[in-house]
């Protein structure tokens, strides 16, 4: 092959995947998984991966190799399905980059370069799993993790700390850095609110003892922020916490910030528990009052949606992670989520078949008696309803 055919033969390949057209496959009734993922890191323009010029790449290799597209952002944008993704390099180095879809489900394309973020003052290591909020005050805010080394561990290469960043934007091109949260402990999984409550800013937080473990951080907190430019924690109550032998026994985290609704908000989070296997990360909802946002109004039991079939494979196995969702006008959801640290997917829905879900699943009694009751209980409705 030619160059110029070696070329042509890699964009017709890329094009190929990047029209390539989605399906909804049946599903629980709850919501509806998809054929395919919606970006992988062969969606990432080839612009960033190969260089171009026959004299300087005479085998037409990737320069620069692309390892993962995962835990994303999402936000609805003059009519588009834009994600913030979290793209990764061969260097385990993640970045923000937007990819953007006229559907939601399918033709995901990225915008030419990724996004340059300003550093706060200790520029970070790593940068990861932002959760976007077109807040009130007119701001489109972007909240991640900044990772860094734990210097007071000079001799331990993995000791490292989590601190939430803070970025806002008006374009989704240029990002204004604030300071980074402060708080008295590490933050993870930090999101904000989209709405001031009591004249303040309010955070959804998950405190942790340590860079992995949560330790005594009960679960997911609360904080009301005076000032978003110079962030800090003051006071901070668990409002979802976590429990002996669920799905989030280990750790459990706010995914995207919640959708408003008639009835209430409605959550998606993350659940962790431990087995021999290592952590398995699943998704699961709750709502809150719409008076009082602390306030749990509806929890499911259990699991919302775990990684199934090619979807345990990847990276970090057992993952399923989300950090965005869109809820059109119309009521249908776009839950966006990762498998396995590795590639993007997306799940719809509505948000009257999720209220559904939220109200009328049976909570988790924490017993396993308990568990047979409830399906007991099921089975004589069924009894009286059925002929
Ligand atoms: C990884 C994250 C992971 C975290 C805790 C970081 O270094 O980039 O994906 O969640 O460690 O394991
Ligand atoms: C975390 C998250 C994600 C990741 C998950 C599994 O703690 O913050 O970045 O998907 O671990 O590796």
């Amino acid at each position: 092959m030619t160059f110029q055919e070696k070329v042509q033969a890699v964009r017709s390949k890329h094009e190929a995947l990047l029209t390539r057209k989605n399906e909804p496959i049946e599903g629980n009734g709850i919501y509806e998984k998809y054929k395919f993922p919606i970006i992988t890191a062969d969606h990432t323009p080839l612009e960033w991966r190969y260089d171009f010029d026959e004299k300087d790449n005479p085998y037409f290799m990737q320069r620069i190799m692309m390892n993962a597209t995962l835990n994303s952002g999402a936000i609805k944008w003059n009519g588009k399905y834009l994600l913030v993704v979290r793209t990764e390099g061969a260097d385990r180095k993640s970045f923000f980059a937007i990819a953007e879809s006229p559907n939601g489900v399918d033709n995901f394309r990225f915008w030419e370069e990724p996004i340059t973020m300003p550093e706060d003052v200790i520029p970070a290591t790593n940068i990861y799993d932002m959760r976007l909020t077109a807040h009130e005050d007119g701001w489109i805010y972007g909240l991640f993790c900044a990772e860094r080394h734990d210097d007071s561990m000079p001799n331990d290469l993995s000791a490292a700390t989590a601190t939430c960043g803070i970025a806002r934007t008006k374009d989704l091109k240029t990002w204004e850095r604030l300071p980074d949260l402060k708080a008295k402990c590490q933050q993870r999984n930090v999101v904000l609110h989209p709405e001031f409550v009591n004249g303040k800013y309010a955070l959804y937080t998950r405190p942790q003892d340590g860079f992995i473990d949560a330790g005594s951080g009960g679960g997911i907190g609360w904080a009301l922020i005076d000032d978003i430019t110079n962030a800090e924690v003051k006071e901070e109550k668990i409002i979802n916490a976590r429990h002996y032998h669920t799905i989030m026994e280990v750790k459990n985290g706010e995914g995207p910030h919640p959708i408003k609704t008639a009835k209430g908000w409605l959550h998606l989070a993350h659940g962790v528990r431990g087995c021999a296997s290592g952590l398995r990360y699943v998704l699961y909802m709750y709502m809150t009052s719409l008076e009082d946002p602390t306030k749990v109004i509806a929890q499911p039991g259990g699991y919302f949606l775990v990684p199934e079939g090619d979807e345990y494979i990847g990276d970090v196995m057992n993952v399923a992670f989300a950090n965005g969702w869109i809820a059109d006008e119309d009521g249908k959801v776009f839950i966006y989520y990762a498998s396995s640290d590795t590639r993007m997917h997306v799940a719809t829905s509505t948000i009257d078949r999720l209220i559904d879900y939220c109200m009328n699943t049976p909570e988790d009694g924490f017993y396993t008696g308990k568990s047979v009751e409830t399906i007991k209980a099921l089975v004589a409705k069924n009894k009286r309803s059925l002929p």
